[in-house]
């Protein structure tokens, strides 16, 4: 059985990605592809309920740590009930955030030192990595008015992390784009121009990433496990279990 692939979309709240989570699905889908589609903090029963206490503007004395952690057991519980299953049997894997939420939000945003972060991401993962990664960018600025937007529009109310100001946003597009320098996986979209046009940048990113996997060789899907093996780490052995291994993101 070929090992499936993990997709996930990242980017700063108002970028659009969920827009483009929808158009990503549609087409996968019609494509014929075996595909779960999950969101992060979230995709399981005891990640929804962590994702309120994260979510709820209520609890504003929320530490930096204690949001880590929070998104940490999310995750570790997606990653066990859903992912790295569906990954074995060879289903595709489509995830609104992955782990470069985490890098991005509680380490840039937060300021939280990196080492700590990481070390909350592998116990969570077990170094497990998405294959293709789409970051949206955009400004702050233009991200903030299209969430005004939409909130004039639903009636809805900025959740705890929404309500941050522009500068937290800031500090989360940079490490974003610090991430995108350092992972070829992570690829940019401006997300900025109209949805057809980002749909356009994905749609091509996407058919030359699955046209290089797919074809050639022959070889088999290399996923997630694989690649870590590569690096002489032990990721998750062949039965999915996981094993302790050096992680290596910056
Ligand atoms: N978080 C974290 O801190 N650490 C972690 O490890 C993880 C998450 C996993 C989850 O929020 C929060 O948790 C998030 C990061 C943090 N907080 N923030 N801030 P969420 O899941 O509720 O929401 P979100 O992921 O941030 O995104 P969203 O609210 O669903 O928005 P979006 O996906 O970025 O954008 P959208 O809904 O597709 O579009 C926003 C509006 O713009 C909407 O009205 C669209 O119609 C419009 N739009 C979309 N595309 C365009 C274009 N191209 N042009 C113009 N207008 C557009």
């Amino acid at each position: 059985m070929k090992r499936g692939l993990f997709f996930t979309l990242e980017g700063i709240d108002g970028s659009g990605k969920g827009t483009q989570f929808e158009r990503l699905k549609a087409y996968l889908a019609a494509a014929g592809k075996d595909l779960l589609c999950l969101r992060e903090p979230g995709g399981t029963a005891i990640g929804e309920k962590i994702r309120q206490l994260l979510l709820e503007r209520e609890n504003e004395t929320m530490t930096a740590e204690t949001e880590l952690l929070l998104f940490a057991a999310a995750r570790a519980q997606n990653t066990a009930e859903n992912i790295l299953p569906a990954l074995e049997a060879g289903r595709w894997v489509l995830c609104d955030r992955f782990f470069d939420s985490t890098l991005a939000y509680q380490a840039g945003g937060r300021g939280l030192d990196r080492e700590p972060v990481r070390q909350s991401i592998l116990l969570a993962t077990g170094g497990l990595e998405p294959d293709l990664t789409f970051y949206f960018d955009l400004s702050p600025e233009e991200a903030d008015a299209r969430r005004r937007a939409r909130e004039a529009e639903s009636g809805g109310r900025a959740d705890r992390i929404e309500a941050e100001d522009l500068s937290f946003d800031r500090r989360v597009r940079e490490e974003y784009l610090r991430l995108a320098d350092a992972y070829p996986r992570i690829r940019v979209i401006d997300a900025s121009l109209p949805p057809e046009a980002v749909w356009e940048q994905v749609k091509t990113i996407l058919d030359k990433f699955l046209q290089n996997r797919l074809s050639g060789s022959g070889e088999m899907i290399r996923g997630p496990q694989r690649r870590a093996a590569d690096r002489g780490e032990a990721g998750h052995d062949r039965s999915g279990n996981r094993k302790d291994q050096s992680f290596t993101y910056i």
